[in-house]
């Protein structure tokens, strides 16, 4: 049975994890009225990378007997002044998350909760992942600056993303 302090922390990650979802919808529709089809593309399997990791959490916090409450979800922005401006937000956006995932681990640790720290790991592991994939990105991306020639590379490139 989950505590009811952790019980709190997991939905609350749960509605960072759908805002995420959110966030990347934004950015996926975002880039399909830019004409960047395949950043849209990506864009769009990260969001639903998003929604599976929301529905980890549900599924993990019913599982332990939990009650899981869905509240309102804080709108995203919805146009970015360049490519670079977008990818550049969702970086920090996994900077955020990975701390936010650090901190329910403290919690987890400090409860001595073996089961959600065992899940959290999952979350860490996924997190280095988050940023290793994102940081290169941003890097080409202010090297291309406003090429469109490099731009419409990298934006065929990103189209080939898979799940
Ligand atoms: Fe982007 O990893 Fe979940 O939020």
């Amino acid at each position: 049975m989950l505590n009811k302090a952790m019980e709190k922390s997991l939905n609350d990650q749960i509605n960072a994890e759908i805002f995420s979802f959110y966030l990347y919808l934004a950015m996926s529709t975002h880039f399909q009225q830019a004409n960047f089809g395949g950043f849209a593309h990506w864009m769009r399997a990260q969001a639903q990378e998003e929604m599976s990791h929301a529905l980890k959490f549900i599924d993990y916090v019913h599982e332990r007997g939990g009650a899981v409450t869905l509240g309102a979800i804080e709108q995203p922005k919805g146009t970015w002044p360049s490519v670079l401006a977008a990818f550049a937000d969702a970086q920090t956006h996994e900077r955020s998350i990975t701390k936010r995932i650090n901190t329910l681990m403290d919690k987890a640790i400090a409860a001595k909760d073996h089961a959600t720290a065992n899940l959290l790991q999952w979350f860490v592991k996924e997190q280095v992942e988050e940023e290793a994939t994102l940081d290169p990105i941003v890097t080409r991306l202010q090297a291309i600056g406003d090429a469109p020639g490099a731009l419409y590379y990298l934006d065929h490139e990103l189209g080939k993303r898979g799940a």
